[in-house]
């Protein structure tokens, strides 16, 4: 070993490290394949396909046994192949080496690879698409919503894994004509999702006036996490059985999407007079909604209760925006298999799909950090602020 350094070192490489670096991504929502770790100056990884589909784009892993100070390279070298192969311009990777404290390297990407470079601060460091919100922390934020925020436990339903997919209600007023739907995560690699619910959680947590007005007029039902299988097994967009769930709205079962399936059984018992479907684009570097204009039953009450959200949110002073976005459906063109124009056609009801970045939200960026769970956490707090100044307009 000693002898072999010394040769590379004559030819002007680095010199080997003298402790094996080890990558591993054997975890909740680890995803990561090793092509060539043999020169730690430029690692060569593939990101997993989700079980049973083609997409891909969400990545995590762990890295062992650096020597900090030492640069090491790393290429992830099928991200020009991936679901959302545009994305990548303007996208810089998480890293952590604690896994509370996350920030980003700069990445660029260049011959079809996603490529970014660190000199590690401490032997071991993560990477991930985006900071990663695990399993273990949704068990405790289930358990804090149970305990500090006075939600129950309305139903559980199961994925096709056997994973828990929690339905929590929050309800004051047994009278409260109102009932108010937010669901998150239905696309397993969308961490912001289920960042974004903690930070509803924890507002409910904090008692107020506008809170309690709101918790008078509507009882609230949260699903945190949609697809539990597809957030462990590290997909970027699927269920285990290959299904992208917010395409299943129309055609939900029992076997293939059971997650979609539980939720639309207890939407139908209980009603719904608001819908937030909770999610994270890829491409788009801006927080935005999209609503439901496409659909058969749009309607000029709709499109009012549509602008007067969205002019609250914005006055709010959240990090949100209407500029940019998806273009609008025509009229009567909706994709009615998404939840958002399912729901909304279904109980002519607000419904809305909420994305947050990848990357960053461009009107305010914060180099450092990106968009991130904190970001997520002080936009729900906006948005249910919003909410409760329009409970008594739903219907
Ligand atoms: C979107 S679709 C993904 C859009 N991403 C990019 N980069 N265009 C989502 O996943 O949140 C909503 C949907 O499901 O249609
Ligand atoms: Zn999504």
């Amino acid at each position: 070993r000693r002898a072999e350094t010394a040769i590379l070192a004559t030819f002007g490489q680095q010199p080997v490290p003298e402790v094996a670096m080890q990558i591993s991504s054997d975890f909740d929502s680890g995803n990561i394949e090793v092509l060539d770790a043999g020169n730690p100056q430029r690692v060569l990884l593939a990101i997993r396909p989700d079980l049973n589909s083609h997409h891909f784009q969400w990545f995590h892993f762990k890295v062992e046994g650096l020597l900090p100070g030492q640069r090491y390279g790393f290429s992830l070298s099928n991200a020009g192949e991936s679901a959302y192969n545009q994305a990548w311009s303007g996208y810089h990777t998480v890293a952590s080496y604690d896994q509370r404290d996350w920030f980003r390297v700069p990445s660029r990407f260049e011959d079809g690879a996603l490529q970014f470079e660190l000199e590690p601060r401490e032997a071991q460091v993560w990477f991930a698409y985006f900071e990663p919100y695990s399993r273990a922390r949704h068990d405790g934020l289930i358990a804090q919503a149970l305990e500090r925020a006075g939600a129950e436990l309305f139903a559980c339903g199961q994925s096709v894994e056997g994973r828990a997919i929690q339905l929590l209600r929050v309800s004051r007023n047994q009278q409260a004509p109102r009932k108010l739907w937010i669901i998150a995560q239905q696309h397993p690699g969308e961490h912001m999702a289920e960042w974004f619910m903690e930070g509803l959680i924890e507002r409910l947590q904090r008692d107020d006036a506008e809170l309690d007005a709101l918790l008078q007029q509507a009882d609230l039902y949260l699903v945190p996490n949609m697809n539990p299988d597809g957030a462990f097994r590290g997909h970027l967009r699927t269920n285990a059985t290959g299904k992208d769930l917010n395409r299943a709205w129309q055609s939900a079962d029992a076997r293939e999407t059971p997650e979609v399936y539980f939720v639309q059984q207890q939407m139908r018992r209980v009603g719904v007079d608001l819908f937030l479907d909770i999610h994270g684009d890829e491409e788009i570097p801006q927080v935005f909604t999209v609503g439901c204009a496409g659909n058969p039953g749009y309607s000029p009450r709709l499109a009012a209760l549509e602008a007067e959200f969205r002019r609250r949110l914005l006055a709010s002073g959240a990090e949100y925006q209407t500029v940019r976005g998806y273009p609008l459906d025509a009229p009567g063109q909706a994709n009615l298999t998404l939840a958002c124009n399912a729901v909304g056609q279904e109980f002519d009801c607000l419904s809305f799909t909420l994305e947050m970045p990848f990357k960053d939200h461009d009107d305010r960026p914060v180099p450092q950090t990106g968009w991130n769970g904190a970001r997520s956490k002080q936009l729900a707090e906006k948005v249910l602020g919003v909410v409760a100044g329009m409970v008594d307009q739903l219907r």
